[in-house]
């Protein structure tokens, strides 16, 4: 399921902007972009795609039980990531490594967790309301429309004060919309109205199931019959995903509903590292998204605007130093104290957990060393 002429699309493969009707109508969201927000755009893409790479290494070398590739997917992910709002609410499934980094998220805290030095990786309040990763195929979509039904119950949407009104974005893949709990989430945003953006990467696969096997329609039309306004763009084109998520956000909070967008992209790498992809799909098909870069796209575009090769030669220096500095302080990660898995089983001291604690330490003392 490739892009049609239903798919909009502000950037074109040859990095040129398009120009037709449906452009137009966002022509002013592009014409607003700062040369600042255009190189953020870029650095953004550069430096998680070296980033994930490198965490790719680190489990190939035994560092990592797992990681979760997220190649292929930079445009729809930082052009949506920044076109949230300090407020908002991120629900995520496991592949949005830019997203969390936009929202403040050091992006080691994902290494900790696939190393298993962490139960769930990190406080959302900590981290620009970036929430946690969901390995259960869907259900943050459920997680996200109660969320957001929170937030309308508190009276955060709709007020006109942009600094308060807030919205719930929730990012999920092709294969979970065959998912139940998706499909509930669907009914439960349109019954209530929830200030919520559907965010799906339809990145062409889960895990072996191509995507034209999980729905006989584009993912984009199966919205309608929920009553929730859909778009289709292309997910390589990081101005499309930047300026619809916005127009989509600000509909949702000022309190005109949930909205839903479909991303048409790629999964260049493995589903995971557990995953060989070469006994399931075509050498062909993964060249041909090849040519399709996100990175290598914008990158045209910001040339043809004049950036100079200083700009892009610093970003690259910029992309392995931050690669390096993960892989240095993987390296340097500790083990958390046995103890600290008592810490958070209730929200404050309990006599259950001291006793668990207590016999811990003694059995520990058992063996001779130090308690
Ligand atoms: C409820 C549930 N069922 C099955 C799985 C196993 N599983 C892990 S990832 C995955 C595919 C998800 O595909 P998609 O939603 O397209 O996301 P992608 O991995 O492509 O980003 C499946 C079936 C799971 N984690 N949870
Ligand atoms: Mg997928």
């Amino acid at each position: 399921m490739s892009h049609t002429a239903e798919t909009l699309q502000l950037l074109a493969p040859d990095g040129r902007l398009v120009e037709n009707e449906s452009a137009e109508r966002y022509k002013p969201i592009v014409d607003g972009l700062d040369e600042s927000l255009l190189q953020s755009f870029h650095r953004t893409m550069s430096v998680i795609r070296a980033f994930d790479i490198e965490a790719g290494n680190l489990q190939r070398q035994g560092q990592l039980a797992l990681w979760i590739p997220s190649l292929g997917q930079e445009a729809a992910q930082v052009g949506s990531g920044y076109a949230a709002r300090p407020q908002d609410h991120i629900f995520p499934a496991y592949r949005e490594h830019a997203v969390g980094h936009i929202r403040g998220l050091d992006v080691v805290q994902i290494i900790a967790m696939l190393r298993g030095l962490s139960h769930g990786g990190w406080v959302p309040e900590e981290v620009g309301n970036f929430h946690l990763y969901t390995l259960v195929i869907g259900s943050q979509t459920l997680h996200a429309t109660g969320y957001a039904m929170g937030v309308q119950f508190d009276g955060l949407i709709g007020t006109g004060d942009a600094d308060r009104d807030t919205a719930v974005m929730v990012y999920f893949g092709d294969g979970a919309t065959s998912q139940g709990d998706v499909n509930e989430a669907f009914v439960f945003a349109q019954s209530y109205r929830t200030p919520q953006v559907f965010f799906l990467q339809n990145n062409h696969w889960a895990i072996s199931v191509p995507v034209s096997v999980q729905s006989r329609t584009p993912l984009f039309h199966r919205p309608a019959g929920f009553g929730i306004p859909s778009v289709q763009i292309d997910g390589n084109d990081v101005l499309a995903s930047y300026a619809v998520t916005l127009e989509s956000l600000d509909a949702a909070r000022s309190g005109e509903g949930p909205r839903f967008i479909e991303a048409l992209t790629y999964r260049m790498g493995a589903h995971t590292t557990s995953d060989d992809p070469t006994k399931y799909r075509a050498d062909d098909e993964v060249e041909s998204w090849r040519r399709r870069d996100p990175i290598a796209r914008f990158e045209t575009y910001l040339r043809g605007l004049g950036a100079s090769e200083t700009f892009f030669a610093d970003v690259a220096q910029e992309a392995a130093d931050f690669a390096a500095d993960a892989r240095r302080r993987t390296l340097a990660l500790e083990p958390p104290a046995a103890e600290s898995m008592f810490a958070h089983v209730y929200s404050e001291q309990h006599p259950l957990m001291d006793a668990q604690r207590e016999w811990l330490r003694s059995y520990e003392a058992s063996f001779g060393g130090d308690a």
